[in-house]
């Protein structure tokens, strides 16, 4: 990879990292209403796959999905102005943490039903498969969700169908508070289903966006060219509990050392290093992410909240509600 995309990669994950931040910080404030499923340390997964799509390529993720948000085009002001219950929001508050959308870059949400959008994803497939688009959609879920019947009939239907689908699994691990090796009949709980659906599956250090970007690239250009869909497992690891008001303590504190000694923005700057690319461009793009972020923060806690009329918008397809008020 070039030094400057590699640069762009670093800069992207470092935005998340402090957006992830920011947000934990502004939960303890009591600034930030309902739940938040933070995403730091999966930051490579969103970054490596997004560096590796089509700008049309149509992206599912779960309520863990404040990293690909931002990985396609919503800006932190965006995400954390949707937290805090602000017009300025990316769904002008009627989302929050756990529903982020941005329709524009074909981010076509995030939902907090374990599996749910696998089937979503395998229908925005078909439909490019039929519309001859050669787009591709991805679909980003948890280990937890490789043991929901939606996940093996979207697989199956897709491997049938031989559409333009990625399964990208983010195995933390854990489902909740539940290590997915104690209520998983296969090692890997995504790689090793695969072959059940007569598709390839792999296996991909999930916090070194460089070899998330390489094998998607390989996975959507088999895709693309007719050949069907890929599950693809990406090791990592959360950096913070499953949900705000977890302080995760069932985590072996030597596994906890151990993974974040494997933080995808030290292995990036690894490979800034080998790459030749001096202290000072990586240190600049640290000090853009941290303005970036503060002045997000600062116009998130400075916007007002969503006019009460707008409740009523945006609720149904056809866009109102006068004939079911
Ligand atoms: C169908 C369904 N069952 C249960 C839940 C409750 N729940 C929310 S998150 C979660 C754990 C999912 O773990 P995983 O898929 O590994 O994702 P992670 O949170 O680790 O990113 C569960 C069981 C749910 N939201 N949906
Ligand atoms: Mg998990």
């Amino acid at each position: 990879m070039e030094p400057a995309a590699l640069l762009a990669l670093y800069e992207r994950m470092a935005l998340i990292r402090r957006t992830e931040k920011a947000a934990h910080d502004l939960f303890l404030q009591g600034l930030v209403k309902g739940t938040t499923h933070l995403a730091a340390g999966h930051e490579a997964i969103a970054v490596g796959a997004s560096a590796a799509l089509r700008d049309d390529d149509y992206v599912f993720a779960t309520y863990r999905g404040h990293h690909h948000a931002m990985a396609r085009g919503a800006t932190p002001e965006e995400c954390l102005a949707e937290l805090m219950s602000r017009a300025t929001g990316l769904c002008g508050a009627k989302g929050g943490s756990m529903h982020l959308t941005k329709a524009a870059t074909n981010m076509l949400g995030s939902y907090a039903i374990v599996g749910a959008h696998l089937p979503m994803a395998v229908g925005a497939a078909w439909s490019a498969k039929l519309r001859g688009t050669g787009q591709l959609a991805v679909a980003f879920f948890g280990d937890g969700a490789t043991n929901i019947g939606a996940f093996h009939e979207a697989l199956n239907l897709a491997a049938v169908w031989k559409l333009p689908v990625l399964f990208v699994c983010e195995n933390n691990l854990y489902m909740e508070y539940t290590p997915i090796a104690d209520v998983t009949a296969v090692p890997r709980p995504a790689a090793d289903r695969a072959p059940a659906y007569g598709i390839p599956g792999e296996v991909v250090d999930g916090n070194d966006a460089v070899s998330v970007q390489e094998t998607v690239a390989r996975l959507a250009r088999r895709a693309r060219a007719g050949d069907g869909p890929a599950l693809l497992e990406a090791e990592t690891y959360r950096h913070f509990g499953h949900s705000r008001s977890d302080p995760a303590t069932y985590r072996p504190a030597e596994e906890v050392e151990r993974w974040l000694k494997h933080d995808p923005l030290d292995i990036a700057r690894g490979r800034l290093v080998e790459a030749g690319v001096p202290e000072e461009r990586v240190t600049e793009a640290d000090e853009r992410a941290r303005s970036v972020v503060q002045e997000a923060v600062d116009a998130a806690k400075n916007a007002p909240p969503p006019d009460p009329r707008e409740a009523f918008t945006d609720v149904w397809a056809d866009g109102g509600a006068a004939w079911r008020t």
